[in-house]
């Protein structure tokens, strides 16, 4: 009988320690790392944006206490004590902190089996995987001439966003060369937002984007949550001749039922889904076919182990993932997510934001974009790391998302 190795053996897999590392290199991340008897550690990502410490305080006093002792490698049995077990179920606090918590499980359990990530999930489905960029300009003219800058750089798939005459700011439109980071200040900043302008403009956008690019670029849109569901139905409808890959977020989507109207109206891809963090989020919209894409990725969904079970819910009815990857989501979600890509079956497109080199260097990572696709690498786990000495240099900055309101002055959706 084969003995089993040191470094798998239940001894080593015991959890003798797990820490939380705040760091702002540009912008503030939330890092949780494992350590285990063997002397093998795992990290998971636990950011929540604008509200970072509410999950570092959630893991701190409440999560890590119940970690020590435990079998690292009953990574399903963990989750399940933190989420049933809790009593108080989902939000995106509580499952942060399991998503951060199981990441670093399966980086400790792929560290020790020798393995990448992708490997254990069932290996390779793809050499790599599909990423979407972000072109944005003030005016359409801008935000054209930028989707044209990436299809240079060897994207094939550009989200185009652009600022609307008549409003001071828009949704995803910067004007830093850096990539479109809303967590600006201490207090929301706050902006003004018309409906009507915004549907009388967005069309063109893309009539200018297809005329500048041709047919061949895949594009994308964002709305943010601002439409009503029939104003929803209206401009997925003006966009049918653009053929966009995905129009993402159109409404807000706590009531799943709204998309229905969309649906009737469309045949516009819709995609949804980054503000969700369980499966019961979008379980509706999966088995009624209302969506195209399902956007909740592992840091806000609970961890490779709760959007496993969503990706494949939705492979029963022919949805397909684009999870979500703005810059407040860490390099540790990038790497797992990226492996996630490599594997998951019904695979659709992965966001890529550009982190600033400051993340990168915090964040030590394998994987690398070639030819329009992110290829993750052969390290153990899903290979992104922590500079301890590095990530304290760069501390904690309070910063929150904007808020949106009416011309009248009235609350909206951000
Ligand atoms: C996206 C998102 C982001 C969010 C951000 C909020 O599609 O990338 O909408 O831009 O606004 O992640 O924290
Ligand atoms: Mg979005």
């Amino acid at each position: 009988m084969a003995k089993a190795g040191v470094q798998g053996s239940t001894r080593d897999r015991e959890i003798t320690g797990a820490r939380v590392i705040v760091t702002c290199p540009g912008r503030n991340f939330v890092t949780l790392k494992i350590e285990t008897k063997g002397g093998v550690t795992g990290l998971g990502d636990a950011t929540l944006n604008g509200r970072e410490l509410a999950v570092a305080a959630y893991l701190t006093e409440h999560v890590i206490p119940n970690l020590i002792g435990r079998d690292a490698g009953r990574i399903e049995d963990i989750w399940q004590f933190l989420y049933r077990g809790a009593y108080w179920r989902r939000g995106p606090v509580t499952m942060s902190a399991i998503a951060a918590v199981d990441v670093a499980l399966w980086d400790i359990l792929g560290k020790m089996a020798g393995m990448p990530l992708y490997q254990l999930l069932g290996g390779r489905s793809r050499d790599g995987a599909l990423v979407y960029c972000h072109a944005n300009g003030d005016s359409i003219e801008q935000a054209s001439e930028a989707v044209g800058r990436y299809i240079e750089q060897g994207y094939l798939a550009v989200r185009a966003q652009s600022g609307v005459p008549g409003l001071a700011k828009t949704y995803g439109v910067t004007k830093s060369k850096l990539a479109y980071e809303p967590a600006e200040s201490e207090l929301p900043t706050e902006t003004v937002w018309s409906t009507p302008k915004y549907l009388r403009h967005t069309p063109k956008l893309f009539e200018r984007a297809r005329a500048d690019h041709g047919e061949e670029v895949l594009l994308l849109h964002d709305v943010h949550h601002r439409l009503t569901p029939i104003e929803a139905a209206r401009l997925a409808k003006d966009l049918e001749p653009y053929r966009l890959f995905w129009f993402e977020d159109s409404t807000p989507a706590e009531n799943q039922d709204a998309f229905k109207l969309i649906r009737q109206h469309s045949t516009t891809p819709l995609a949804v889904g980054e503000v969700f963090n369980s499966i019961w989020d979008c379980k509706g919209l999966i088995e009624n076919q209302l969506i195209d894409y399902i956007r909740t990725t592992i840091v806000h969904g609970g961890g490779i182990t709760h959007v496993r079970r969503i990706a494949d819910f939705a492979a029963l009815y022919g949805v397909r993932t684009g999870f979500h990857g703005a810059t407040d989501l860490s390099p540790v979600t990038m790497g797992a997510a990226l492996h996630f890509d490599t594997w998951v079956p019904n695979f659709g497109i992965q966001e890529y934001m550009h982190h600033t080199q400051e993340t990168l260097d915090v964040f030590p990572h394998d994987y690398a974009f070639r030819e329009g696709r992110l290829h993750v690498g052969d390290t153990p786990g899903h290979g992104v790391g922590i500079d301890e000495t590095l990530a304290a240099k760069f501390p904690y900055a309070p910063k929150q998302l904007p808020i949106a309101r009416l011309e009248d002055g009235a609350m909206w959706d951000w």
